[in-house]
């Protein structure tokens, strides 16, 4: 039952003129109309209450807490931790049938009771109805939660408050449908246990990269040259965020550790303890990603070799000094030997040595060290054409596989170079079935037009997850994460008004805690919940219109950007350093081992066992033999693996040469479109936002007709190759 409305208050912006991203204050309504209780205790169960309260004060309902042995109040919603679910005592209604359903129970009241009793009842029976359910189900997980509706009453029960907090946001996200008919009983449980990002952040603004590495939103959330930001409200409304889309840990500081980031662990712990304050409300997790050389940068030790017993010592005190800080502290992360990281390779030791150091001085505390598989040679003679970038992480790891610790997490990115728009699946994913690896994807976009064009990524991520490494009788990249470390990646997000510069690259950040949640949701639906949360699209004129021109603009962005930057799974082609924009020669002759060999016959990296560095041989069969050969291999990642003429005629039936002419001319097409789509929204979309993405959808037109000349030219006067349409090639 709905109370009437009371007055309802003008939505303004939260909290100051940050953009409100998918919890703008319309998407509390339904809750906050309505009668909630409150069962549990704990600091979540604390926000839960005060998120409620804060809708109800907004809407006109009421929030109330109660104990398991109060009087029962009518209610709409009940969001109880099981232990808590009042039980009826002899004096209480009786409760009537258990099994009713919503449709049922909306419909019939019974007949013998005053309308109090009957609320009163209905309570009553709606805790029975979602205890009988519970009594069939699984045993609740600390962050699961069920959804049930019984007697026109809807009832969130979980095992724990995180999952409380979880159904909640739920609750939010379903809207009126949580309170209408016909509502089947939900259970929700997160597929990955560990659903974190990674803030790639500097505390001291970086000479080249920067307040934030490769961050295209400004500057961080978190720091402010040299030292805290100290914008509380901004780092709760983020956590706040990341909870309404399943992320439960952060890091909180860049990879690339640096002198005064190095201090975070020792003199500078409470800039990270007052962080973790921050976060823990909303059941989010702290890491610190920490510096090999930790014991020499700020422990004063001539050494940080791991075999050394004053090098334990050292971090076993000094992460004990953390917990001490921060109990609920989650663990290290670390990159090492890698990009001029220090790491274990100095003192003669493998990655298995470092990392185990470190989780030794975790275990005793429950905390993990993510240790990043991350490693190439960043020094290579491109001369040399046995050595290539994407064997390393797997020559390196996979030979190391059972030897970690179990509080390790060997975090590995996606595909086997570096976040590009289209890879194939690392082979390290199948190659430690000892270890707990996590998979890392890039939030940021880094190489994705950096938050200047319009790229929803999750069809991306969400075929690398669906991905069966082991052909079709095996399990899926999303069944490794989830036996093992989860899913981690780099945050977009940074101190601007739309939280990611580009408003429409809020989509990605929600859909990758949604895909950490349920890897199997589809892009499309992902991208539908967002839009409603944060367009609310059936409060505008034209919600039909609105709906379909942002799918149209963004369901296949992601391959609109590949069709026109680097062809083929072939990848870079970026200028070099801040990787934007098109240079296709950019790192050909450099040490960075990203190459695309490109001459006047053909294009694309032998990456065969039979011809090329035998990267091919990596994977199990199927792939290995897929790949291999040049018949089989997918369209899309031929010249990852193959040097191939420009007049092979791909499996579409195309020659590379006229595809990549035709994608680029293809790709250039579908922006204008998107740009002309979005001047459908003028009067749809808040005009703040529709002016920036404006803005930005002007620059990704440029960008794009620049990448479709630079490239089409290039291949042009390489292969001396006519367009077979005849257009401009210059
Ligand atoms: C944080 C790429 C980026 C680097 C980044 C590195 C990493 O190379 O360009 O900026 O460093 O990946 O993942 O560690």
């Amino acid at each position: 039952m709905r109370r009437p409305l009371r007055q309802v208050r003008t939505n303004t912006p939260e909290p100051t003129d940050l953009h409100p991203a998918w919890l703008p204050p319309e998407v509390w309504a339904a809750i906050g109309a309505r009668r909630t209780l409150i069962c549990g205790q704990g600091l979540l169960i604390d926000t839960v209450q005060a998120e409620v309260e804060q809708a109800a004060d907004r809407y006109g309902g009421t929030a109330r807490r109660i104990t398991a042995e109060a009087d029962l109040p009518p209610a709409d919603l009940v969001l109880a931790l099981a232990a808590d679910l009042p039980r009826p005592r002899p004096a209480d209604p009786p409760p009537t049938d258990s099994k009713a359903t919503v449709a049922e129970a909306a419909e019939s009241k019974p007949a013998a009771l005053t309308p109090t009793d009957s609320e009163a009842a209905g309570v009553w029976a709606a805790l029975a109805g979602a205890r009988a359910e519970l009594a069939t189900a699984e045993a609740l997980g600390a962050e699961d939660f069920v959804v049930t509706r019984h007697h026109g009453v809807t009832v969130v029960v979980a095992g724990a408050p995180a999952g409380l907090l979880y159904g909640l946001f739920e609750v939010v996200r379903l809207g009126e449908s949580a309170f209408g008919r016909g509502h089947r009983v939900r259970v929700c449980r997160p597929v990955m246990a560990r659903r974190m990002l990674d803030h790639w952040d500097n505390v001291e603004v970086h000479p080249v990269m920067g307040q934030v590495e490769r961050g295209y939103a400004g500057g961080s959330i978190f720091w402010r040259e040299g030292g805290p930001r100290g914008d509380r409200d901004r780092v709760t409304a983020y956590a706040r965020l990341l909870a309404a889309c399943g992320i439960n840990a952060v890091a909180v500081n860049n990879v690339n550790v640096h002198a005064t980031e190095a201090r975070l662990l020792t003199e500078r712990l409470d800039d990270v303890a007052e962080l973790a304050d921050l976060l823990r409300p909303y059941g989010i997790g702290v890491h610190l990603a920490v510096s090999f050389a930790a014991p020499v940068v700020v422990g004063g030790l001539p050494t940080a070799d791991p075999l050394d017993p004053a090098v334990r010592a050292w971090w076993a005190e000094t992460t004990s000094r953390v917990y001490a800080r921060i109990p609920d502290f989650g663990g290290y992360l670390v990159k090492a030997d890698s990009e001029g990281q220090p790491g274990p390779f100095s003192y003669g030791r493998d990655h298995a040595d470092g990392a185990n150091l470190l989780a030794e001085a975790l275990a005793p505390h429950g905390g993990v060290v993510r240790w990043r598989a991350f490693v190439y040679n960043h020094r290579q003679d491109w001369r040399d054409r046995s050595t290539d970038r994407a064997r390393a992480a797997h020559d390196h790891f996979a030979p190391l596989d059972g030897r970690f610790r179990d509080n390790v997490i060997v975090q590995v990115k996606h595909g086997p170079i570096d976040f590009q728009t289209r890879e194939p699946v690392s082979p390290v994913i199948a190659a430690m079935p000892h270890t707990r690896l996590a998979v890392e994807f890039q939030v940021t976009q880094e190489y994705t037009g950096q938050q200047r064009h319009v790229c929803y990524l999750a069809p991306w991520w969400s075929e690398v997850l669906g991905f069966r490494p082991w052909g079709d009788q095996g399990g899926t990249v999303a069944e490794v994460a989830a036996g093992g470390g989860g899913l981690v990646a780099v945050s977009n997000v940074g101190d601007d008004r739309f939280w990611t510069g580009h408003p429409l690259a809020q989509a990605n950040l929600y859909a990758f805690g949604r895909l950490c949640w349920n890897p199997g949701l589809r892009p499309q639906a992902v991208l539908d919940e967002w839009i409603d949360l944060t367009f609310a699209p059936d409060r505008c004129a034209d919600p039909d219109l609105l709906r379909r021109t942002l799918h149209e603009i963004m369901d296949d962005s992601w391959r609109s950007y590949e069709r026109y930057t680097a062809p083929l799974g072939v990848g870079f082609m970026v200028r070099p350093g801040h990787h934007y924009g098109p240079d296709v020669d950019g790192y050909e002759y450099t040490p960075w081992g990203t190459y695309h060999f490109a001459d006047r016959d053909g294009v694309g990296v032998d990456r065969t066992r039979a011809t090329g560095t035998g990267f091919t041989g990596q994977y199990p069969a199927p792939w290995s033999e897929v790949y291999e050969s040049v018949e089989s291999c997918p369209d899309e990642l031929l010249l990852f693996f193959h040097h191939v003429p420009y007049d092979h005629l791909l499996h579409s039936g195309r020659t590379v040469i006229q595809h990549i002419y035709d994608t680029h001319f293809d790709g250039v097409r579908e922006v204008e479109a998107m740009c002309r789509r979005w001047e459908w929204l003028a009067r749809l979309v808040d005009p703040a936002v529709h002016a920036r993405v404006t803005e930005r959808l002007r620059e990704q037109l440029r960008c794009a007709r620049e990448w479709r000349d630079q490239v089409n030219a290039y291949f042009h006067r390489k292969s001396g190759i006519p367009d077979a349409h005849g257009r401009t090639l210059h």
